[in-house]
């Protein structure tokens, strides 16, 4: 299977829900509370008899994911607290001994496949409770012991669960971020263990953080292209602060700017896994149900925009998140057809530059509508006129225009060009 054919039906969905839930969701402050406040593993493990989420939550993560456009999800299925949402036989440390006594990836894997979804689990290489992850030397046994669950738990979940279509280590770093990827690659040992999981499912896509470079890079809380892969850019929807559910999130973003970070995503050939943080009870915030309806919304009207989209070089946004001040909005792209989408409307006319390639027909993507323009084919500059004063769609407007051959980007020689004469 060449890397294209493995990456299909990724580069086809362009957007993932990921779930962040675990013990820590209990505490509402975050995924890093046991750390960020040194709980002592013996205390913090007292939880676990009180992680009991209401049945079938795995079927509304499922189920608001697919409304709102996604075509993958990925579960936590033990973060670097340690508690497994599986069941081991190397810990009893899990939902399945404790607590709701019930395997959630279990429930997790049959809903989304149910579903129509790709299915994605993510694994923290770190775990808290080892001294050796953090004083490796000065516990060596602890350390080998940590290699061994790892090894022993994501053979478990290669195994015990169907096809796995997406890997997504992490806590890959070293404790004292002394070591480079490599050192984290040899620390893990991920050249054997990703062996291990290639052998298991020869389908999957692992990615780039065991120190492996794999099949994608992750960039976090940043919308960006990859250097050799493919990129999957991850964002919490509430501040950057925490992945699992925090009671008090001071700082949600508006629901344009969810839509700017996928759009750009695309534009720059690559996905957007968006994070929801179940509460206690498994359930998802009013806040990030409202976001993930608005975006849902928007694809069922311009799917066609991102769904198996290509990169588009013409000029959009460069600022995820921001439409940058001379823009009105990224561009995405299907072979000789662009999709400039618009976020901020420019009333009855829109401009675009430095567009090399003849235009053969401009139409609004929703109605249909075929409009007006002139492209000026000496200076790039594409105009488009019979725009509505008001913007059509309250969250981003789609114009496709259809080149004669794949849009290019006009270089500008000389860059006081545009001027023109100053007499
Ligand atoms: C990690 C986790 O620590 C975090 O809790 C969450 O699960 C997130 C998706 O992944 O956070 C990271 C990982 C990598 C970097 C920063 C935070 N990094 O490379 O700078």
């Amino acid at each position: 299977m060449t890397y294209e054919e493995k990456m299909k039906w990724f580069n086809e969905a362009r957007f993932g829900i990921y779930v962040h839930f675990g013990l820590y969701s209990l505490l509402g402050r975050g995924e890093w509370t046991m750390y960020s406040e040194r709980i002592p593993a013996a205390e913090y493990a007292k939880l676990a008899d009180q992680f009991n989420p209401d049945p079938g939550c795995a079927k509304e993560w499922v189920e608001t994911a697919k409304a709102a456009g996604a075509k993958y999800m990925v579960l936590t299925t033990r973060h670097h607290e340690g508690f497994c949402l599986f069941d081991s036989k190397c810990s009893d440390y899990t939902s399945v001994k404790h607590g709701c006594k019930r395997d959630i990836v279990r429930e997790y894997v049959d809903a989304a496949r149910e579903a129509g979804l790709k299915v994605g689990l993510y694994y923290s290489l770190l775990d808290w409770r080892f001294p050796g992850y953090f004083e490796p030397e000065k516990y060596p046994e602890s350390k080998d012991a940590l290699i061994a669950q790892i090894f022993t738990q994501v053979r478990e979940l290669m195994t015990n669960y169907g096809q796995i279509d997406i890997l997504e280590y992490d806590g890959g770093w070293d404790a004292k971020l002394q070591l480079k990827r490599d050192g984290w690659a040899k620390f893990w040992n991920a050249e054997e263990l990703n062996a291990m999981v290639r052998e298991l499912q020869p389908q999957i896509i692992i990615n780039d953080r065991s120190g492996k470079d794999e099949d994608i890079e992750t960039p976090e809380q940043v919308v960006r292209a990859g250097k050799q892969r493919m990129t999957e850019s991850c964002m919490c929807i509430g501040d950057s602060c925490a992945w699992g559910y925090t009671r008090f999130n001071p700082n949600w973003k508006s629901s344009e700017q969810l839509l700017q970070h996928l759009v750009q995503a695309a534009q720059l050939g690559g996905n957007y896994l968006l994070n929801i943080g179940p509460d206690p009870h498994g359930h998802i915030r009013n806040e990030e149900l409202e976001r993930l309806q608005a975006v849902g919304n928007w694809l069922s009207r311009n799917d066609e925009a991102i769904r198996n989209s290509q990169s588009c070089e013409l000029i959009g946004s460069t600022q995820p998140g921001v439409v940058d001040l001379n823009l009105q909005g990224p561009w995405t792209r299907k072979g000789n057809i662009g999709y400039w989408c618009i976020f901020r409307w420019p009333g009855n006319v829109a401009t675009a530059v430095r567009i090399a390639t003849p235009v053969k027909r401009v139409s609004m993507l929703v109605s249909g509508e075929e409009l007006p323009f002139s492209w000026d084919a000496e200076n790039g500059k594409l105009v488009i006129t019979g725009l509505p004063a008001l913007a059509p769609d309250p969250l981003a407007t789609v114009i496709k225009v259809e080149f004669e051959d794949v849009p290019r980007r006009m270089e500008e020689t000389d860059l006081a060009s545009w001027i023109g004469n100053m007499k």
